[in-house]
């Protein structure tokens, strides 16, 4: 399955996070040179280096040596590395072939059938969902992918599961032109990433390349609330069901009887899914019409919805500290999906938002604040918030990220929540959004 010339030359692994780190020892356990590198030189960055130092690849931190990277015989990239990067431009100058690492797990899980979930929220939640799904009809299934667990973890499985939920980001389909999945996921669209895309039209062409090999035999599982979702899928070949909160589909809630239904038939109450909010419900029955297009049965499908928690991070309560309760939603990076969480909110809250601005106006917040008693901003991002979010509803300014959790512990009163729902990226003040969300939920603890 590795191409003679990579075992001829060296392959070069760039970014040495998860992704990198995976596919490394993936190369370097097939007997193939590896120079891995990265232009980082944190503790994790050299965590990441010592682990593929010790499978006997090259390592770099703090610099990519370009004339090695041009000399590769390929290129594996991590998601997290932008295709304008200065080394993956050297790469593509030199005629290096740049694969993601995504793809190359894809090109060796022949075995296993891939139920592939993309769009701009919702993705974790899907795809933990449906695994959970199909390991409930008998299926032998894992989840993978953006959601935390590199593909190529899986490829080095001596007996891959049948079924892989793999949660894939935009920049994770950019190079990943093996990717062919047997069911796709599309759960909706909204602008994101400004700060690596130059307008949402490359976005969602990135996003486009979900369809990129489809066929007669494909399945795509498609948000029909969602007119930008529709009009992405329209052309792909393959089966397309839908699944809608708002009217009778494939998968629906039928509001008047509070019920998640499959086609006729029901599946379970609103009130048996334990996950807050409306969005949730639209996850819920995209991972129910994945799981019944896999051959889920609705009787176990009905069981694997009941018994489902939310992953963590993701409107997560982390505790009532004196009669208020506190909401870790670290992994709201977007402003679509700190919306999502401002809906679900049922009565009043003080809202903590900011971190790295990653391009996106912030107003469409302003209609959604009604209950909100109060905003703390901080970090990067602080005072561009305050300029969009100026109105009826208070709003301080902090820089750091322990100060505006103090912050909102004082500003909170008996019976509000605290929602941390950045609608920012980390990057400014951690590692990633978990380590956001654990910090956060540390300084709850602590109060
Ligand atoms: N780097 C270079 N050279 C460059 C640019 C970057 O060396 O020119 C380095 C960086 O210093 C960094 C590494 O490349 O060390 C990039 O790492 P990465 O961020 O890709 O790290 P991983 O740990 O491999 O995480 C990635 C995904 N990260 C991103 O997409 C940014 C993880 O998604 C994913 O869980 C993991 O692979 C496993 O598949 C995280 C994410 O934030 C959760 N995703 C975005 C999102 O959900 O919005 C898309």
């Amino acid at each position: 399955m590795i191409p003679d010339a990579w075992r001829r030359g060296e392959v070069a692994v760039v970014g040495l996070g998860r992704s990198g780190v995976a596919a490394g020892k993936w190369l370097a356990a097939r007997g193939v040179r590896v120079y891995a590198s990265d232009v980082a030189d944190g503790e994790a960055v050299r965590d990441g280096a010592r682990q593929l130092a010790a499978v006997g690849a090259a390592v770099e931190t703090g610099r990519h040596d370009l004339e090695r990277v041009r000399a590769a015989a390929a290129v594996i990239v991590s998601p997290g590395v932008p295709p304008d990067a200065p080394v993956v431009a050297a790469a593509r100058d030199a005629g290096v072939e740049i694969i993601a690492e995504l793809d190359l797990a894809v090109r060796q899980l022949g075995a296993s059938k891939l139920a592939v979930v993309t769009g701009t929220n919702g993705k974790t939640t899907t795809t933990a969902l449906l695994a959970h799904l199909l390991t409930a009809g008998g299926l032998r299934a894992e989840a993978a992918g953006n959601i935390g667990r590199p593909l190529t973890e899986l490829a080095s499985d001596a007996t891959p599961p049948e079924w892989i939920a793999v949660e894939v980001s935009s920049f994770q389909l950019h190079d990943a032109p093996c990717l062919a999945p047997s069911i796709g996921v599309l759960t909706n669209l909204s602008p994101d990433h400004l700060d690596r895309y130059p307008d949402m039209e490359a976005y969602y062409a990135d996003k486009r390349l979900l369809f990129r090999n489809a066929s007669a035999e494909s399945v795509w599982v498609l948000n029909a609330d969602d007119a930008a979702v529709l009009a992405l899928a329209r052309d792909a070949a393959g089966a397309h069901r839908h699944w809608s909160v708002a009217r009778r589909s494939d998968a629906w809630l039928d509001r008047a009887a509070g019920r998640l239904m499959l086609g006729d038939t029901p599946l379970l109450a609103r009130g048996e899914l334990g996950l807050l909010g409306d969005h949730n419900v639209s996850n819920a029955l995209a991972a129910a019409l994945a799981a019944a297009s896999a051959g889920v049965g609705p009787a176990d499908i009905a069981r694997g919805l009941s018994s489902f928690r939310p992953p963590p991070h993701r409107l997560e309560p982390v505790g009532t500290v004196r009669a208020v309760s506190w909401i870790n939603d670290s992994k709201a990076t977007n402003v679509s999906a700190a919306a999502v969480a401002l809906q679900a909110m049922t009565g009043p809250y003080v809202l903590i938002m900011g971190g790295r601005h990653k391009g996106e106006p912030y107003t469409p917040l302003l209609p959604l604040l009604g209950a909100c008693r109060a905003i703390v901003a901080y970090g990067d991002a602080a005072d561009r918030i305050a300029t969009d979010l100026s109105g009826d509803v208070p709003l301080e300014r902090v820089a750091r990220f322990d100060d505006a959790v103090a912050r909102a512990a004082r500003l909170a009163q008996h019976g509000d929540a605290v929602l941390l729902s950045p609608a920012c990226s980390s990057f400014d003040q951690f590692a990633n959004f978990e380590h956001r969300g654990r910090r956060f939920r540390e300084l709850v603890e602590a109060l």
